[in-house]
């Protein structure tokens, strides 16, 4: 694995870009620019803070968020890849998939004439453990971060047989008080609800939360607005390629048994996670490329 030394001097930008090592070898990408503040770590490729400058924290991360190798990290923008929840067939497999707890490599990184800075990072096919995962696929992550945050995963089938893929951008939003928050965009949608046994409903009028929520819409195409009037702004979630999106929040109890999402956690968080799952899993052709694309933006609400 390529040392913090040579990843700073390889890919590092003086007062932009900076990387560093935590004790156990956790290692973060300190961004810094006039539009933005991130961190994004190479496991995983996950985004664990953004935040546009002048604006409260975007991404959630979990105040009891631990960084330990093949751990998943509680907040951010978990790369849920190439299932979602349990596996189909070998329930000692990862939930949400492999991709999230292995190291990823950086390919480049680019400040961009409007300021902003692109990062391109790819999950190295020889780390994908075959006996999870038997084909031949390569997974890239762009990521640019500016007012706005870009998030564009691309999976290839290399293989001369078709593969099913599920996805998803499992990412943690900062909200002022989850009882407040409504989601529009959702509605009309199908979805299963996986607190009542993966039964199907039909969203009516915006999303309110008043219990733990754990939601597979389906045929969701559109933008979701996260209206959020403590924090007094709604975030805009625009997606491409994801014809599914889970709403989650784990409320008291489930988020008590957790234990690495804090005391009173839930209340902060809510995850809005654009998805090919259930239903829309991608099924990809030899040679064949799959973008899930999306574009997070804050609007005032004042
Ligand atoms: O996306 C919602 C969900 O599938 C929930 O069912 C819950 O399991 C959540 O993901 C978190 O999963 P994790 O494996 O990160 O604890």
């Amino acid at each position: 694995m390529t040392t913090v030394a040579e990843l700073n001097r390889l890919h590092g930008l003086p007062g932009r870009v900076h990387f560093h090592e935590e004790p156990d070898g956790f290692v973060f990408i300190a961004i810094t620019t006039p539009l933005a503040t991130a961190q994004i770590t190479l496991q995983g490729a996950q985004i664990t803070q953004w935040a546009p400058l002048g604006a409260q924290p975007v991404i959630w991360l979990s105040d009891a968020a631990t960084f330990r190798p093949g751990k998943s990290i509680r907040g951010g923008t978990p790369v849920c890849w190439p299932w979602f929840g349990p596996h189909a067939l070998n329930s000692q497999f990862p939930a949400h998939g492999f991709a999230r707890t292995l190291p990823w490599e950086i390919l480049t990184v680019q400040e961009q004439n409007d300021g902003t800075i692109r990062i391109e990072l790819h999950l190295p096919p020889e780390s994908m453990p075959k006996d999870q995962w038997p084909h031949d696929t390569t997974l890239h992550c762009d990521i640019t971060i500016g007012t706005q945050l870009d998030i564009n995963l691309i999976t290839l089938n290399r293989d001369d047989h078709p593969i099913t893929v599920g996805q998803a951008l499992h990412t943690y939003f900062r909200i002022g008080d989850i009882q407040q928050v409504r989601l529009t965009g959702l509605e009309d949608c199908p979805y299963l609800d996986k607190t009542l046994n993966g039964q199907r409903f039909s969203q009516s009028g915006p999303v309110h939360f008043s219990q733990e929520t754990d939601r597979i819409y389906l045929d969701s195409r559109r933008d979701i607005l996260i209206e959020d009037p403590l924090l007094q702004r709604r975030i805009r979630i625009i997606k491409s390629g994801s014809a599914s999106t889970v709403v989650w929040n784990p409320w008291i109890e489930k988020a008590a048994k957790m234990g690495d999402l804090g005391d009173q956690g839930y209340l902060t968080m809510v995850c809005v996670e654009n998805a090919n799952a259930a239903d829309d899993v991608v099924q990809l052709g030899p040679d064949q490329a799959h973008h899930l694309r999306v574009r997070y933006c804050i609007e005032s609400l004042a």
